[in-house]
């Protein structure tokens, strides 16, 4: 008898605590769901074995992003540079090894542009030849609803 009765006890015990944390869980979720437009994009590229991953990079026209490049090799020194200072795409920053660099990016215009390392180590092929290099693509804004009909 005893026994049946402690083991009930427990089981309400645990069903309380795991609601609590589902409650808890949910008011996390909703806390973080509308904070969310408060703060810039975060894109992250990785450098490394010649390579930008991803190659291909999307932003919408207007919309601020940070640009955070990620040197994963532990020896070779990369670079990311874009020129379009026009289009307010204009960028040419080294990344040492191991290291990390952010950019802010701020695109006027719509259109696609080339990214690439500009770094060589001697005689070698440098390391756009070597395949370092993607591509930026700026599409157009998202209309608001109110703006649809314009
Ligand atoms: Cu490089």
């Amino acid at each position: 008898m005893t026994h049946l009765y402690q083991q009930h006890i427990t089981k309400t015990a645990v069903h309380l605590t795991l609601q609590f944390f589902l409650l808890l869980a949910f008011l996390l979720v909703t806390a973080w769901s509308h904070a969310e437009p408060a703060y810039t994009k975060v894109i992250e590229v990785t450098l490394g074995d010649y390579r930008y991953m991803p190659k291909d990079i999307q932003l919408l026209v207007n919309q601020p992003v940070i640009l955070h490049l990620v040197n994963v090799d532990s020896f070779t020194p990369h670079n990311f540079t874009l020129e379009d200072a026009s289009d307010g795409l204009d960028v040419n920053i080294d990344i040492p090894a191991g290291e990390s660099v952010d950019v802010n990016l701020m695109p006027l215009v719509t259109g696609s542009h080339t990214f690439y390392c500009r770094n060589k180590f001697l005689w070698m092929d440098s390391h756009r030849e070597k395949g370092m290099q993607g591509t930026l693509t700026v599409a157009p804004e998202r209309q608001p609803k109110s703006q649809a009909g314009r």
